[in-house]
């Protein structure tokens, strides 16, 4: 941009870029996410129930998850045609969030003029000031400039200087040249108003500055006449008056330019002086902050700056938007769905400082409230694709082939293909429609899932103890369950020390009271519970020790309905 425009506006291709590089978050997004360490369960059902709120005509859903998935997993997605839900660290409100992405800002080397005019215009106290690349490089106040403009008594010396070209000084005022050339490099002018009689203006040029004297005048031509012939930088004609022809003559001699102003005496030189380049008033020591930073740390330094406005800016400095301390007062655009869990513990980090709209799940109740009325679906059945399933049909919405073969797979592999005792009529029933939509086998799809990646055989044992790890916590003890599921225990024998190991590091590492990992073979129904702990809990373990921190439990497949009753159950007896 050339650094001048009248109308005060800016560059709006550059507003455009900025606002379009990330997501506008004016929308609302609602994320549909599962728990930590997630499940097949737990992706397949977000991804469904995002899809279900998207064919029901609810925009900004998107499918989450707060961790990776394993081979299982992506082997169900491509076979589906699925990518991976979006994945989210943390949830919490953000900078990025709120911050104002319609940025107005001043140009280094533009006349400060313009950002007095984006100021009066929107009412700002200020605005950032970015260099050619778009980095911000500081900020300018309207109290600095108005400072500026009407300085103190004892500075008004300085109320005549301007540091500025020639050329954004003629632009400032709307003029025009009508002779010599218009210097685009800055400098440091003296504007002059010939007032006074012709006679002592005689006397008196010979003391000015006159190679950075800026001459501002009306269609005077003896005084036109003696600025130029005295060698007067420029001279300024006001009122869009004429100039003498024996001064256009001279000038081109002498070398002044002569620039003709369409407005009076007294607003030319006001003019005149806000040509000082918006860089010149600005300060360089102001605070800015990043984008990712979490709303609740950035209200602290905010609260304490004195500051109008904190420029947003990326790890060059590039500015990507405004934060204002009102817009702390915004409502964050974000909220949740949470499939598949309900304790807090499970949940995506920053979970608590986002609102929870709705939760479809089949565990048992956990931690969470909510200060608002939720919808909470909370059925004992065998899977949560099973409750998204009858959500399709509650809503009267044919369940796409591709969903019902995803939903198969949370199905099976949460109920070890309806064998857990945590299968029910229901999921019958549902896994019988699903198959039918899909196309596809129930027996030949678990066959294929569980052969895919042995989680034992293809994960490092730090791994294996993460792959579907759930923390607990009841009567304030903390606690960990992980389970694998495997085709036999063919590979076990090979991993039990290290998993033994890594599951006491686990533990030791969350401050837990224990940390147990089910290894089930979903051929023969059967599990090896291992567990690191405080004695005085696992003394407490009845099933059959086989080793050391390991114990035999025949038929127990189901970590939700067998397994955590049991040790939930000898936590009470701890006490
Ligand atoms: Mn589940």
């Amino acid at each position: 941009m050339a650094g001048f425009c009248t109308r005060g506006k800016l560059d709006t291709a550059l507003v455009n870029r900025f606002a379009s590089d990330r997501v506008p978050v004016f929308l609302m997004q609602t994320i549909v996410i599962g728990h930590k360490n997630p499940d097949m369960d737990a992706i397949v059902s977000a991804l469904a129930y995002a899809e279900l709120k998207r064919l029901t005509g609810v925009s900004g859903v998107v499918a989450g998850r707060c961790g990776t998935t394993n081979e299982r997993i992506d082997f169900v997605l491509g076979k589906f045609g699925f990518k991976a839900p979006a994945f989210f660290s943390d949830v919490r409100p953000r900078v990025e969030d709120v911050m104002d992405r319609d940025i107005t800002f001043a140009r280094f080397n533009s006349p400060v003029y313009e950002a007095m005019l984006q100021i009066g215009e929107k009412k700002f106290r200020g605005l950032p000031v970015v260099d050619d690349n778009n980095r911000c490089v500081g900020m300018i106040s309207g109290f600095k400039i108005s400072q500026y403009l009407f300085p103190d008594l004892h500075e008004l010396g300085s109320a005549r200087e301007v540091q500025a070209s020639l050329s954004d000084i003629c632009k400032t005022i709307q003029g025009h040249a009508v002779s010599g050339s218009l210097d685009s490099n800055e400098s440091s002018y003296v504007l002059r108003v010939a007032a006074m009689h012709s006679s002592t203006f005689r006397d008196r040029i010979g003391e000015l500055d006159l190679p950075r004297t800026i001459m501002i005048v009306g269609d005077r031509f003896d005084i036109q006449l003696l600025s130029v012939e005295a060698g007067v930088r420029a001279l300024v004609v006001t009122g869009d008056l004429e100039v003498g022809e024996d001064v256009l003559e001279l000038a081109k001699t002498k070398g002044s330019t002569i620039i003709r102003s369409p407005h009076d005496t007294a607003t030319t030189l006001l003019l005149a002086r806000s040509a000082v380049t918006a860089g010149r008033m600005s300060y360089s020591d102001f605070e800015s902050i990043s984008p990712e930073i979490p709303l609740e740390e950035a209200k602290h330094s905010v609260a304490l700056s004195s500051q109008f406005a904190f420029p947003v800016i990326d790890e060059n400095s590039e500015l990507l938007g405004i934060l204002s301390k009102s817009d702390f007062l915004k409502p964050v655009p974000r909220q949740l769905i949470l499939v598949d869990h309900n304790e807090m513990s499970q949940a995506v980090s920053g979970a608590a400082d986002v609102p929870i709209v709705e939760i479809l799940d089949h565990h048992r109740l956990g931690t969470i409230s909510t200060e608002t009325p939720i919808l909470f679906l909370n059925r004992p059945l065998g899977s949560t694709s099973t409750l998204v399933a009858t959500c399709y049909q509650q809503a009267a919405v044919p369940i796409p082939p591709a969903i019902a073969g995803i939903l198969m797979a949370g199905l099976i592999s949460d109920t070890l293909n309806l064998t857990s005792p945590t299968t029910t009529d229901v999921d019958r029933e549902v896994m019988k429609d699903l198959s039918r939509i899909a196309g596809i086998d129930p027996g030949t799809l678990a066959n294929e899932i569980f052969s895919v990646g042995s989680p034992l055989l293809t994960l490092s044992a730090d791994q294996a103890i993460l792959a579907d790890c759930k923390e607990y916590e009841e009567r304030d003890l903390k606690f960990s369950v992980a389970q694998i599921e495997e085709l036999s225990f063919s590979h076990f024998p090979e991993k039990r020390d290290a998993l033994v190991d890594a599951l006491e590091e686990y533990r030791s590492k969350h401050h837990l009271l224990f940390s147990a990992l089910l290894v089930t073979d979903i051929n023969t129904q059967n599990s090896f519970l291992i567990v690191r702990g405080s004695e005085l809990y696992t003394k407490h373990i009845d099933y059959p020790e086989i080793g050391t921190h390991l114990w035999q439990m025949d038929g127990v497949v189901s970590r939700k309905k067998q397994l955590l009753p049991y040790l939930s159950n000898m936590l009470g007896r701890m006490a």
